[in-house]
């Protein structure tokens, strides 16, 4: 890792179930933007102090796994969108605990505004924040929170 590197604030963007799928299926809901796009989209909103990466995964274990690696990964803070794991995930919400990271949690749709399910978040309560109902911008807008939030700390 050289100087500079060290010096950089590192966002991660973690993506659940179904996301990988993004901007292929359901564009009235998710638009047409691709999670490839919406890296893209965040990396280039960042200022230059910030590099950003991201990863998505349809499997609860492994979301859990990179979540736990994080800290030793140099990564200072994550963008979290968990899919439908939002509303059931005792397993994440514990992994957000046991991380020292801030944690932002975001939406493309208003979960809030949907289905009686998807009102319930079992992850908001370990997380520093959240964004949704802004489309894929909701990430954007996730991501300048958590910079401002790493800038202050
Ligand atoms: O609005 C969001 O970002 C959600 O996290 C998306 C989840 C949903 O279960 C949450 O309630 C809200 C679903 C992601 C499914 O993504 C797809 C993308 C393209 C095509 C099909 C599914």
């Amino acid at each position: 890792m050289s100087g500079s590197d060290r010096l950089m604030k590192k966002i991660l963007i973690l993506s659940g179930p179904n996301l990988g799928r993004l901007g292929k299926r359901e564009p009235e809901i998710y638009g047409s933007k691709t999670l490839q796009d919406v890296h893209e989209d965040v990396a280039q909103s960042l200022g230059s102090g910030f590099t950003s990466s991201g990863r998505q995964s349809n499997h609860e274990g492994e979301l859990i796994s990179w979540i736990g690696e994080t800290e030793d990964e140099g990564i200072d803070g994550i963008i979290f969108n968990p899919g439908a794991y939002t509303h059931t995930s005792y397993a994440l919400y514990d992994a957000i605990r046991g991380s020292s990271l801030p944690v932002i949690e975001v939406h493309i749709s208003n979960p809030d505004a949907r289905e009686e399910f998807r009102k319930t978040s079992t992850i908001a309560p370990a997380c520093a924040g959240r964004v949704a109902g802004f489309g894929t911008t909701s990430y954007v807008l996730a991501a300048q929170g958590l910079a401002a939030l790493l800038l202050k700390n």
